[in-house]
Formats: structure tokens, C-alpha cells, sequence
């Protein structure tokens, strides 16, 4: 059966939503009420078969062929500029993301039910600054529950792209099962001139619909690269802005469509170990950098670990992080590019002999105190070990050490963690 698909034009309704209070990239975003707990499916239904819902992207008329026997995908939408409008459609303007709906998001790309047969479900409706670390349990949860689902291929996530690769790196170490979960987002609203959300929703369902997307973990695809959610990054707030720069690509989701040259082969998926039954919060992380003449910094928020962003610290930054590392504090060191894979004590020779913090014999006024130490602390505690990450940015080695800690406190562990995931 051969359907025409026009996709509505504003109405007087949609132009009056579009007139209230906006935001550019960047700035303070206006949202839309979050609807932060998982709502019941919304019409599930192939786009194909919806009627199109007025939102103010512009009108294409599209002949499609529904495939029936088309891979289910369902697509969970969390807000994000791929949901975004503009006061002034086809414009540059300034926009409110989160605004459109999973239905009218999907009902926008009749070319999906060539593909997919299309379910919706809207999770959220916000910019993804707002969301949280509790949403993204809830998130990954509930990814876990339809997975199980057999007659579903696979999961789209739609996604605001400032925190997009957290979110994902998240799903990637929770969501415990072998079917492909992909997080897609925009750069461009959907009123805007030549938006990038249609193309990427419809390159992120058809690599969630195929079979070569088994076992590939969490994916990011955007700009019709399939990366995998542990390397990928927003480098720039640009349409290609989304990269894993040196570790490349999965592969590419090309005219016949997703076609992969490269699988990871760290833990994810089935082979994670991080359960979230019972965890509805994660542990408190903070996140802080060392520069030239810091000092290292100290939280009143009495947290569970710090994560320093590093390439090498000072002597008054290492006194600080080992002094909360004595407090049972675990303290993680990520090279401040990300790209750093040395230390961790992993890797194929015998364990390395423990860290030794040059510094203080180099400094003076350290060694001195390292020797008033030694000799007035000789039966002290011994210092809790460092945590080192592995080609991880700052931000996600975070995130990994929030979802370490719901399972363990032991930096020992939580090093053989950091060396697996
Ligand atoms: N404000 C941003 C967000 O929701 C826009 C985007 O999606 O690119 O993350």
C-alpha cells in the first residue's frame, strides 16, 4: 500500500505556543513541564498510520511504503533540540527545546515505517540540562523492562545533545541486554532551515532495527556515524559536532543502511555487572580540575568520590586528594583530555609497583613534611589507593564511579572496574 504523508503546517494554536518565552543554544533554556517519570506508551502506532499532528515543521509531501513486517523499535523521547521550535519556523531564531512530542517527532519522518514499525513513548519533555542522574535510572530501567520484550528489536532514545553523551555512557553501563539502544539528538530544531533531527531519527531507527546492531552496546548516531556511547563526545555545537576522535567510528549507517566495520570489546550490555534493582539514586560525585598553582579543592557536600581532571597535579593538590582519600573518599584521576589509556594497573605485564608521588622529593617544603609524616605517623592508616581512569573523559569517568559505588567503596575494585568498562 502506497500512503502520501503531508506533515501539517503550524495552527493558530501551535503559533501561539511558539510565541511564548525561547532559547538560543547555549543560554538559560525555557521548558517544557518534565514529565520526569515514565508515561504509558503513547499511541503505539507506525508513523505511516498516524495522522500527521500540526507542528510547525515544514510541510514535505512523502510517498511511503510501509514495510508490515518491518523490526519493532521503540522510540522513548526525553526532549532536547530534535523536539525544539522556533519563535519564527525556518529561521535562524531562537528556539524552545522540548517542545514536540515523541508522536509528532516520528509522525515527521513518514520514510521510518519503511524500516521500522514505530512505537512512541515520551519520557520527558526537557532540555537535557535538566536532566539528572535519577532521571537516567528511571531511563535505563525502563529500557531494561521493554527490552525484555521479544518482539521489540530495538530502543531509540531522542536526546538533547549538552549531555547526550552522559546519558549514553549511562545506558551503556546499565542497560543489560544485547539489543542495540540508540541515542539520537539535533543540533538544528526541527522549524529550523535544513534540520538534522529527521535524518538522524531515521539513520537511529534503522541502526536500531538491524540485526548487525546486536552486541554493539549503546550507540550514539548522529550525522550517519555510529559511535559507540562509551568514546562518543559533543566536540562542537555544530551539525558532525559528535566524534570519538581517535578510538573512530563503529561504522556508518550508509544509503542501504547501517553498515558496521568495528564492534567494542570492553564490558556493557549483558556482560555488566551494575544491577540497578533497588537503586533509585546514585552516589554523590563530584567532579573537579587541577591547574597550575591549585591548591585542590574540598566539598561541603560530603561526597562518596571526586573525580580530578588531570595531567599532572601539584604537591598541594596531592596532599589535598590523599587527605580525602584517608577519609575514605575515593578519588579518580582522568587525564583532562580523556585520551590518556597509561596506568590502572591493568594490561598484559605483572601488577606495577604502587604509584610513588614524586613530588614531594622534588619539592622542599613537601619532603620536609613528607618526613614529619613518616616519622611522626609511622603507624598510620596506609593512604586508600588513587583510582586511575582509562581513556575516559572527566565527565563519564563520573559517571562510571557513581554507578561503581552502588556496588562497592573499595578503590581496589573500583580500579578493576574502571579497567573493564
Ligand atoms: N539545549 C540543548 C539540549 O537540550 C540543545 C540540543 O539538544 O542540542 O541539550
Amino acid at each position: 500500500m502506497t500512503r502520501v504523508i503531508r506533515v501539517g503546517r503550524p495552527t493558530a494554536a501551535f503559533a501561539a505556543l511558539m510565541l511564548g518565552a525561547c532559547a538560543r543554544p547555549g543560554a538559560a533554556p525555557v521548558m517544557s513541564p518534565s514529565l520526569a517519570a515514565p508515561v504509558a506508551p503513547v499511541a503505539a502506532a507506525t508513523a505511516a498510520a498516524a495522522p500527521a499532528p500540526a507542528t510547525g515543521v515544514a510541510a514535505r509531501p512523502v510517498t511511503v511504503v510501509p514495510n508490515p513486517n518491518a523490526p519493532k523499535v521503540l522510540v522513548i523521547a526525553t526532549g532536547g533540540t530534535i523536539a525544539g521550535v522556533q519563535n519564527a519556523p525556518g529561521t535562524l531564531g531562537a528556539y524552545r527545546a522540548g517542545t514536540l512530542t515523541a508522536e509528532q517527532i516520528t509522525a515527521s519522518v513518514p520514510e521510518l515505517a519503511r524500516y521500522a514499525r514505530v512505537e512512541t513513548e515520551q519520557f520527558s519533555n526537557v532540555a537535557s540540562t535538566l536532566v539528572t542522574p535519577e532521571m537516567w535510572v528511571k531511563l535505563a530501567k525502563r529500557i531494561n523492562v521493554v527490552l525484555q520484550r521479544g518482539d521489540l528489536a530495538g530502543v531509540v532514545v531522542t536526546h538533547g545533545t549538552d549531555r547526550l553523551e552522559e546519558t549514553a555512557f549511562f545506558l551503556y553501563l546499565t542497560v543489560r541486554s544485547s539489543k542495540p539502544v540508540v541515542v539520537v539528538g539535533a543540533q538544528r530544531p526541527a522549524t529550523g532551515i535544513s534540520p538534522d533531527g529527521p535524518i538522524n531519527l531515521l539513520s537511529a531507527v534503522r541502526t536500531a532495527a538491524s540485526p548487525k546492531a546486536v552486541q554493539k552496546g549503546v550507540m550514539v548516531v548522529m550525522d550517519d556515524r555510529i559511535l559507540s556511547a562509551r568514546e562518543s563526545r559533543k566536540l562542537y555545537q555544530r551539525t558532525g559536532g559528535f566524534s570519538t576522535g581517535d578510538m573512530g567510528m563503529l561504522g556508518v549507517v550508509a544509503s542501504q543502511g547501517p553498515e558496521f566495520f568495528f564492534a567494542p570489546v570492553r564490558r556493557f550490555g549483558e556482560r555488566s555487572e551494575f544491577d540497578l534493582d533497588g537503586v533509585d539514586t546514585l552516589p554523590k560525585v563530584e567532579l573537579t580540575m587541577s591547574y597550575p598553582g591549585g591548591t585542590g579543592q574540598t566539598f561541603t557536600t560530603n561526597p562518596k568520590g571526586v573525580v580530578v581532571a588531570t595531567t599532572g597535579m601539584t604537591a598541594a593538590e596531592n596532599a589535598t586528594y590523599r587527605a580525602l582519600r584517608q577519609t575514605g573518599v575515593v578519588v579518580v584521576t582522568s587525564f583532562t583530555s580523556g585520551e590518556n589509556v597509561n596506568g590502572g594497573g591493568g594490561g598484559d605485564g605483572p601488577p606495577p609497583p604502587a604509584r610513588v608521588d614524586t613530588t614531594a622529593q622534588r619539592d622542599p617544603a613537601q619532603r620536609e613534611s613528607a618526613s614529619r609524616d613518616s616519622v611522626a605517623r609511622p603507624a598510620a592508616a596506609p593512604v586508600p589507593p588513587g583510582v586511575t581512569a582509562l581513556h575516559l573523559t572527566a565527565t563519564k569517568a563520573r559517571i562510571l564511579l557513581m554507578v561503581a559505588l552502588t556496588k562497592t567503596k573499595d578503590p581496589r575494585e573500583i580500579q578493576r572496574i574502571f579497567n573493564e568498562y
